[in-house]
């Protein structure tokens, strides 16, 4: 059913490709060429997993395993049962999560509202394509992607790390991971200030925005504002999704030894002589 304020906005228009043979809808859910595109890579991707799953030796959900080819094959197709299935399931993501965004866009320009959201879906992509896509480029093998399965994606990251000794000295790591933690704090913080002015002591009034600044402004000098606590929030989590594809992008590619010996330039300042003894 249309809720009554729907009809105004569910216009015709703003697609980017298809022109308007697929602007309509089902049910609640906008189509759009890239809705078209978008179920067609789900639905064969989807179907390859399980075909995946059925050759091999479980239905163990935790078990289930979708390996990339052997390193020998290099950048080469491999033969499906030996990583051509994870190859062509890759080709269904890249097409789904690609498609997914761009169906995002149509919906955006019908709205009259701004690229925001398939912006920002675009940098999940990115550290998705870096992993599968541009890093075993770099590297000469679609084998150094991480498998699909739940135990083995796990199995993959811990082998990766310790290939690079500890991976928690990767600068760009402790990068992600700070703007990660610092993103559920953002979000604590909104969620908790929003949540407290809506909900008044009994008989009291819903609070809003004036409320919110005065209880920072008392607790610590300074508001930062509903639409500023947004764009922080956006700007934190977009920056970890950026900094974690770089963090996995330059081990290989531009590091390859063990990520605590990278450091050995802080030890090697010029500086340290100057210490007295
Ligand atoms: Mg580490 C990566 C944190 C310890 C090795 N590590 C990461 C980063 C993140 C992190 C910064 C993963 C997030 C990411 O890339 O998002 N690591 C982290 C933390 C610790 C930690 C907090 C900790 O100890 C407290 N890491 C370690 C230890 C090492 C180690 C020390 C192992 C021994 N770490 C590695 C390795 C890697 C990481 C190796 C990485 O490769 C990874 C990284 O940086 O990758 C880029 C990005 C988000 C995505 C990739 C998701 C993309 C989503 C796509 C676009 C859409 C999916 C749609 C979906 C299928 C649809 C679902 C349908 C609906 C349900 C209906
Ligand atoms: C705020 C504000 C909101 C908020 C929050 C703040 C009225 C409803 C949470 C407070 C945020 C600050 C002080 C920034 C904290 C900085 C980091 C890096 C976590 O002022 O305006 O709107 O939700």
């Amino acid at each position: 059913a249309m809720l009554s304020f729907e009809r105004k906005y569910r216009v015709r228009g703003g697609t980017l490709l298809g022109g308007d043979l697929f602007d309509f809808w089902v049910g609640p859910f906008y189509v759009g060429f890239f809705g078209v595109v978008g179920g067609f890579f789900t639905l064969l991707g989807t179907a390859l997993i399980i075909w995946g799953a059925a050759i091999g030796p479980t239905w163990n959900i935790w078990e289930i395993n979708i390996a990339p080819p052997n390193l020998s094959y290099g950048l080469a197709f491999a033969p499906l049962a030996h990583g051509g299935l994870w190859q062509i399931i890759t080709i269904c993501a890249v097409g789904s999560f690609g498609s997914w965004a761009l169906r995002e866009v149509e919906i955006s320009r019908k709205l009259g509202i701004g690229l925001h959201v398939p912006a920002a879906f675009s940098v999940a992509i990115f550290a998705y394509v870096s992993l599968e896509v541009i890093r075993p480029l770099l590297m000469g093998a679609w084998g150094v992607g991480f498998p699909y399965g739940i135990m083995s994606h796990l199995d993959w990251a811990s082998n990766t790390g310790y290939n690079y000794i500890n991976f928690e000295y990767n600068p760009m790591h402790m990068v992600a991971v700070t703007l990660f933690f610092t993103t559920t704090f953002a979000l604590a913080l909104h969620g908790s200030l929003v949540l407290g002015a809506v909900n008044p002591a009994k008989g009291e009034t819903a609070k809003f925005t004036e409320h919110e600044d005065t209880f920072f402004r008392d607790f610590i000098g300074y508001s930062i504002g509903t639409l500023g606590i947004h764009r922080l929030g956006l700007f934190l989590a977009l920056g970890a999704g950026f900094a974690s594809a770089a963090c996995i992008l330059i081990s290989g590619p531009f590091w390859t030894q063990g990520w605590p010996s990278w450091w050995s330039w802080w030890l090697n300042l010029p500086i340290w002589q100057f210490g007295g003894h």
